[in-house]
């Protein structure tokens, strides 16, 4: 009979197979998500550097029944990328950090291979260098990585023209729970050979297969990037300014981002040194991004607004006049998360409505919190060119986070359930992780979530690519529990 193997003598196949860390301290930041909410115990931390690696690791782990827990950057906000606490048996962490070469960068058919591991950002530097442009842009943009963008198919500022991650992907490169290798990395822009297997695992988090590298689409460069921040009176008002603005040819809109009277609000308290540039009592924000790949007049971003102006009730903007005065008003954007973390308990909804039914929602929604739930703060704010909002809630002062922990769920369960009655969806951008499992299997019907299981229980038997995340340890049991 086969003797068990202690967990030391299972970490020295690892070390053979890569380099690996397992002491407890040189663990820890890769064991915790990046809202510090879910830690769980990880074997190691397997870093291997080639492909090959990640197979003959796969394969290794499979045989003595390892779970493996893909990681990237890990600034998802599902917790996907760190173990479960319980139920995951022996997990161990894959970070794909050293794969992270820019293998090959192709002008003429407008496609660039980056492994895993390589950063979202050193990927835009890349294609920038070659004269093209990679258009992904998010928050985390300096420490997410291109793995984990296809993991958890990203969106983010640009998806109103260049569209998801899923959008930008040409082909993969993925180790198979078996250990095999699929040699996917086609950059072809017509392939109709049977099933489009890249997409199966574009937003699969880690469940379905490791992804080691990506053939993605390229994109003319933007010769001018014009930037505008609006007040104005309400969010039908930005409604109201993005049909306007789209129904315009002459404007190549890029980003159309909505930050709430209490985002902005939020976002001044917590870094008292910045100054917002227009008065901070205007109900909502509108962030305009417009950018132009061929020849234009040099006024035509300020006198499309000009035009705008009186129909939708634009209170007041500043319109960017160099980079630097652009990245000052995309601070107030990409800040909000970060205020939220530091200001204290709070809770998110990465949601999506039809765009026509925002304001309504927002109107019904606000009031109907406000009323149950005296101390709430509604910091909403997010994409709202996609139907994508971050409908999040920070605790006023006087509000505990034990407080919002036990007003959470019917918190939920209002946002969510007039959500669903809308058609809209209670996760956007960000996944399922292992926070919103139980949400995947309420709100999902009997079909898909049949299928789900279908795929992952015909390419993952054991189970052992990141147990409880997406569809919890048994397919659909809500072990895990939710939070937002
Ligand atoms: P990780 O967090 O490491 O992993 C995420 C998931 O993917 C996990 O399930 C993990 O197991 C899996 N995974 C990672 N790498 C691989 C791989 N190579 N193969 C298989 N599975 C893998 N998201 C948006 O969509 N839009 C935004 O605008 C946005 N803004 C953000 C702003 C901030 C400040 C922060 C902190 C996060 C933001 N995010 C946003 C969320 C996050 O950045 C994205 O989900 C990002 O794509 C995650 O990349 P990562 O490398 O950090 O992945
Ligand atoms: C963003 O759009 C991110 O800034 C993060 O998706 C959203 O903090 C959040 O909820
Ligand atoms: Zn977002």
């Amino acid at each position: 009979m086969a003797q068990p193997q202690t967990d030391a003598m299972l970490l020295e196949g690892v070390r053979a197979i890569c380099h690996c860390l397992d002491r407890a301290e040189d663990r820890r930041g890769y064991e915790t998500d990046w809202r510090g909410r879910r830690f769980g115990h990880a074997l190691g931390v397997a870093l291997p550097a080639t492909v090959e690696e990640v197979s003959r690791l796969v394969a290794y782990c499979a045989e003595h029944r390892i779970a493996i827990v893909a990681q990237g950057g890990n600034t998802g906000l599902c917790a996907g990328a760190v173990p479960i606490r319980d139920g995951g048996g022996r997990q161990l962490i894959l970070s794909l950090r050293r794969m992270n070469r820019i293998r090959r960068i192709d002008p003429l058919t407008d496609s660039l291979i980056a492994e895993a591991g390589a950063l979202l950002q050193e990927v835009q530097h890349a294609a920038d260098g070659a004269g093209r442009l990679f258009p992904l842009s998010l928050g985390a943009e300096g420490s997410c990585t291109i793995g984990g963008n296809i993991a958890t198919n990203a969106g983010g500022n640009a998806v109103l023209r260049y569209g998801n991650m899923r959008d930008l992907v040409l082909g993969l490169e993925v180790v198979l729970p078996s250990g095999e290798i699929w040699h996917g990395l086609r950059s072809l822009r017509k392939d109709n050979t049977g099933y489009d297997l890249k997409q199966l695992f574009i937003g699969s988090e880690g469940t379905l297969g490791i992804v080691t590298a990506a053939a993605l689409k390229l994109f003319p460069p933007l010769r001018q990037v014009d930037t505008a921040l609006l007040a104005l009176p309400s969010c039908a008002a930005a409604l109201n300014l993005l049909k306007a603005l789209q129904t315009r040819e002459d404007l190549p809109l890029t980003a159309f981002e909505l930050i709430g009277e209490q985002s902005v609000r939020l976002v001044c308290e917590q870094f008292p040194d910045r100054s917002f540039p227009l008065a901070s009592d205007h109900p909502a924000y509108v962030l305009i991004e417009a950018g132009w790949t061929g020849h234009h007049r040099s006024d035509a971003f300020e006198q499309c607004l000009a035009r705008v102006w009186d129909d939708c009730g634009v209170a007041d903007a500043v319109v960017a006049k160099s980079d630097a005065q652009a990245a000052a008003l995309w601070f107030w954007r990409e800040s909000i998360t970060e205020a939220q973390l530091r200001a204290g308990p709070h809770l998110k909804h990465d949601i999506s409505l039809p765009i026509a039914a925002i304001p309504e929602f927002v109107d019904q929604m606000d009031a109907a919190l406000h009323s149950k739930f005296p101390g709430l703060r509604i910091v909403n704010f997010g994409h709202m060119g996609d139907g994508n909002l971050h409908y999040n809630l920070n605790a006023a002062p006087g509000v505990t986070a034990e407080k919002l922990q036990a007003w959470q769920p019917e918190i939920e369960r209002l946002i969510y359930e007039e959500v669903a009655a809308r058609h809209g969806s209670f996760s956007a951008e960000h996944g399922i992780g292992q926070t919103k499992v139980g949400d995947l299997a309420r709100y999902r019907s009997a079909v898909e979530l049949n299928l789900m299981s279908a795929v992952k229980n015909s390419l993952d038997p054991e189970g052992l690519f990141n147990p409880g995340k997406v569809i919890g340890l048994r397919p659909f049991d809500k072990a895990c529990g939710d939070e937002s």
